[in-house]
């Protein structure tokens, strides 16, 4: 069976932060460094973050304190970055097209 949206999305997360951890070091956890070029090149908003917005971003995510972003770690970024996604499809249409489009899609906002 084809990989659906939902799996392809999921991987590029999985993908993605291995294609930035392997960079350096341990090739299974990002640095600081790594983490902030991947926030930087992988995500839109990221461009517009200021530099201590950034480290801020880092310091918490780095829960044991120990330097590196762990997967565990790297995955309430995620998380959070799905609820700030939710957040902005309040009132405003996708950028991307909606899984199910060709059903008409669920009774989304604005629209
Ligand atoms: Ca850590």
């Amino acid at each position: 069976m084809a990989l659906t949206p939902l799996d392809q999305a999921l991987w590029c997360m999985v993908l993605t932060y291995y294609k930035y951890a392997k960079k350096e070091g341990d090739k299974k956890t990002l640095s600081k460094g790594e983490l902030k070029e991947l926030i930087q090149k992988e995500l839109t908003i990221g461009a517009k973050l200021p530099e201590e917005k950034i480290t801020g971003l880092t310091e918490d995510l780095d829960k044991n304190k120990d330097e590196i972003i762990s997967f565990p770690e790297f995955s309430s970024l995620l998380g959070a970055l799905c609820m700030a996604y939710n957040e902005a499809l309040q009132g405003a249409a996708p950028p991307c097209g909606t899984p199910d489009e060709e059903g008409g899609g669920p009774a989304g906002p604005g629209h």
